[in-house]
């Protein structure tokens, strides 16, 4: 059950390559034992790569983990503008892309779905990010996509932003099958302490946010006992499992990370628990067997799946890590505070007219944007109407 990675823009360029750094150990790297879950048979990484511009695909190309020629750049970047993205004003940019993305996808033994990684809140990734899953739905109806979607600091660092958002999440959730929503503010804390040491004067990098992203990613896609085959070889199955357990509906399809070291009890609403490390995993599967009612009170857990709580271990540490960990996905309620506070921002320049003209003159028109807060207040009214019923 193999998966394509496509990382698209600065954003999901940076992320992937701190993601293979963390799930590929260099020492793995040098003896050539590879990882199935990501590698082919030649250990080159099951991979596309695509931006706009060329200087971070440029820098990618020093890893020989990477085919060149699925190293894909256009000729100018998208400004921070969804629609200059969307409307692929890098004009084969999209065909490239999908010609290469399925030539990678024929080279699999058992393609199931591709996984994406993203910023939605610059031009390429949100924008271009957004026509190329719809693409890619088309091409693909029965394979599985999965979009991992940076979200920007709520501090603002770009005033278009809140357009950018809503435009490409209103996209996700209609032609993906899942978005792991993983924000900056919510990675920026652990990365800090991280870095304070004796320190008072603490600073942190876009790099040190990718390396906590990267671990709850690992943590969550990185292969686990529980879903490999009997004779212990990986499947892959780990992106497509998490789909199935905690986006059974349609109309609710985000899905949070939480990643801690050796802490079990402080989730308040989970569905996907992936406990990691020796004897630490099975005393977990015994803590979560042993308490099952529990933990679903605890968690407040939604009845309307067959497994409210789901659990994944593995007998080893996650590569490189000296201690358990365990990582929990929840697809809950939460999201809408932040949905929200995108959609009015995103209204209250709409509504004053602010920036318009610079996505009318890629493209866009009204429409695309009448649909988007249309679609944000349904999935924000879905959530909400689940929270009540249960
Ligand atoms: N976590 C993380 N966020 C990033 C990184 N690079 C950019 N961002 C965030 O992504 C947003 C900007 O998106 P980019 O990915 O730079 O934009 P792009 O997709 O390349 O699009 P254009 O440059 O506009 O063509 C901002 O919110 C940044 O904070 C990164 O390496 N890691
Ligand atoms: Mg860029």
């Amino acid at each position: 059950m193999s998966s394509v990675f496509v990382q698209i823009g600065q954003g999901g360029n940076q992320l992937g390559e701190t993601f293979f750094n963390t799930v590929l150990r260099p020492e793995d790297i040098k003896r050539n034992r590879r990882c199935p879950a990501f590698q082919f048979l030649d250990n080159k990484l099951r991979s596309v790569n695509v931006d706009s511009e060329r200087k971070v695909i440029n820098q990618l190309k020093k890893n020989p983990l990477l085919r060149d020629e699925n190293l894909i750049c256009g000729l100018k970047g998208c400004g921070s503008n969804w629609a200059m993205g969307y409307y692929d004003s890098n004009c084969n940019l999209l065909a490239e892309s999908l010609k290469i993305i399925q030539k990678e996808s024929e080279k699999c033994e058992y393609f199931s779905g591709i996984v994406i990684l993203h910023s939605i809140s610059g031009g390429t990734g949100s924008g271009f990010g957004s026509s190329l899953v719809k693409a890619l739905r088309d091409e693909f109806p029965q394979q599985y996509i999965l979009s991992c979607a940076i979200l920007p600091y709520s501090s603002g660092e770009n005033p278009l932003q809140h357009y950018n958002n809503i435009l490409s999440l209103s996209s996700l959730q209609k032609y993906a099958d899942g978005v792991v929503i993983l924000p900056n503010d919510t990675f920026l804390p652990t990365a800090l302490h991280k870095n304070s040491g004796s320190s008072t004067n603490v600073q942190c990098s876009l790099k040190d946010v990718n390396k906590e992203m990267s671990l709850a990613l690992s943590g969550l896609l990185y292969p686990t006992d529980t879903l490999a085959s009997a004779n212990g070889y990986s499947l892959g199955r780990e992106p497509w499992e998490l789909l199935q357990q905690l986006c059974p509906l349609p109309s609710l399809k985000f899905i949070s990370i939480v990643h801690q070291q050796k802490r079990y009890s402080t989730w308040k609403q989970s569905n996907v628990l992936v406990g990691r490390g020796e004897n630490e995993a099975y005393d977990f599967s015994q803590y979560v067997c042993k308490q099952q009612k529990q933990t679903e009170r605890l968690l407040t857990c939604v009845q309307w799946v067959p497994d409210p709580v789901v659990y994944w271990t593995a007998n080893s540490h996650l590569p490189g890590e000296k201690s358990s960990t365990l990582t929990a996905a929840s697809n809950h309620g939460r999201v809408t505070h932040w949905l929200q506070m995108a959609l009015d921002k995103a209204k209250a320049m709409y509504t004053a007219k602010a920036y318009l003209h610079w996505y009318w003159k890629y493209g866009a028109d009204k429409s695309d944007f009448e649909k988007a807060f249309e679609a944000t207040e349904i999935i924000i009214e879905n959530y909400r109407e689940v929270a009540c019923m249960t």
